[in-house]
């Protein structure tokens, strides 16, 4: 067992409640949070954590990365979304081979050294294995799936399950496989039934990319713009295969993350119950013209958490990096309201989305739990707006109890 004490403990439930002074008694799970003395008199064989000035709270959840991508520097370009897909195809090959298990791993390492304690990473190749599963960070592994030309379908099928199978063999309390339908431009609506047949059966999360450009959406409501030709390329005569709601329709009881959601105007479409939304602020930015409407987002009630993307469309996975552009982009918020639902988004409302038991600080949880080096505030309720902006690492972090730095 062991006891952390903090000065301010950011307990990441719905009230966001912080702490002052407070400890907390953990093994695999979070058991108790109280007194610190009391704590000690308890629990004499516990070791003891006192970091009197610190910040605590739960590691963040970076629910949406594509590692594979890491050797991007300045190849892929950005500002256009179709641009940018055309680089992708051409240099995905190079960059996957540039992208080796030493790279990957230093980049699991950058996010965790940022506070992240869970990662949800889509793969596409299956070059991310074996760095994902060796990582001490919770990994949720998306295994991606795409492809519209019918010819190829089973190709297509077969090797993405050889990929899930090769994850599956691999699964335990800390490594989650889980499978990824690119998007409703780029996956045929057989492969994605099949994907949604299988997570029936296994109840894995879903991953998918939605709604993110001006293009998707021109596509996705009248068959025209610069996805046609594009698309023109791997099948011929391509039709969109979905409308916004039918791709939505499709996860519909399955517990599905829709990654972008730039262009969505009306949240209703999503499942309550089961769907959310992952918000890539950099990533858009990199990407398109508009972000997310986080106002309109809220105001309907469906969860929302907060990823990087990968560099394939960022130039950083430090997850402080994310959260504050976060602060930056969206000034429809008062900065400290808004540095309080970011810290939620990335805690509670992702594991939420994910199904994993922690994100929160309290008795049951999983002690995934971050610490920051402090500062003095004048009142605790401007914590939150001083760690996003102050903070580059964390100082150490407890994954399931166990420490890592
Ligand atoms: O999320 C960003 C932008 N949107 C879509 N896809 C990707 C992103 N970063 C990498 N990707 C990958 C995606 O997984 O690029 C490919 C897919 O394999 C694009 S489709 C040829
Ligand atoms: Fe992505």
């Amino acid at each position: 067992m062991k006891i952390l004490k903090a000065k301010y403990i950011l307990v990441c439930d719905e009230e966001f409640r912080i702490l002052e002074d407070k400890a907390i008694l953990f093994d695999e799970r979070i058991l108790k949070i109280g007194n610190f003395v009391r704590l000690i008199e308890n629990y004499p064989d516990a070791e003891i954590f006192n970091c009197g000035d610190c910040v605590a709270m739960p590691c963040f959840i970076n629910p949406h990365t594509h590692l594979e991508y890491s050797a991007n520097q300045t190849k892929l370009i950005f500002g256009d979304y179709l641009k940018w897909v055309n680089s992708v195809i051409e240099n995905r090959s190079e960059l996957s081979e540039q992208a080796t298990q030493k790279l990957i791993t230093d980049k699991i390492t950058e996010m965790m050294r940022s506070g992240v304690g869970t990662i949800g990473e889509i793969s596409s190749f299956g070059v991310d294995l074996e760095p994902c599963v060796k990582s001490a960070a919770r990994i949720v592994y998306f295994n991606e799936i795409l492809g519209t030309n019918e010819k190829f379908l089973d190709a297509n099928w077969a090797n993405f399950m050889g990929r899930y199978k090769k994850s599956a063999e691999h699964a335990s309390k800390r490594f989650i496989p889980a499978v990824s339908v690119h998007s409703p431009y780029s996956t045929h609506p057989k492969l994605a039934k099949k994907v949604t047949r299988m997570a029936r059966a296994i109840k894995f999360p879903i991953s998918v990319h939605f709604l993110e450009s001006r293009y998707e959406k021109e596509w996705l409501n009248s068959a025209s713009g610069g996805f046609k030709t594009w698309l023109e390329k791997f099948a011929p005569n391509p039709k969109p295969f979905y409308s916004e709601s039918s791709f939505v329709q499709l996860f519909k009881g399955f517990k599905t993350l829709f990654t972008h959601c730039v262009f969505a105007d009306d949240f209703s479409i999503f499942d309550e119950k089961n769907h959310s939304i992952t918000h890539c602020a950099v990533s858009n930015r990199m990407l398109c013209d508009k972000t997310l409407d986080l106002k309109a987002l809220l105001a309907s009630g469906i969860c929302f958490n907060i990823g990087t993307d990968g560099l394939s469309s960022n130039v950083s996975l430090n997850f402080f990096d994310e959260l504050r552009a976060n602060l930056l982009i969206h000034t429809e918020f008062e900065l400290n309201e808004l540095a309080k639902i970011l810290l939620l988004a990335s805690t509670n409302f992702a594991a939420k989305s994910l199904k994993i038991s922690n994100g929160e600080i309290s008795t049951g949880k999983l002690a995934d739990i971050a610490v920051f080096d402090g500062f003095e505030v004048e009142d605790k309720n401007e914590v939150p707006l001083w760690l996003i902006l102050r903070t580059k690492a964390a100082k150490f972090m407890f994954i399931g109890g166990e420490l890592w730095r």
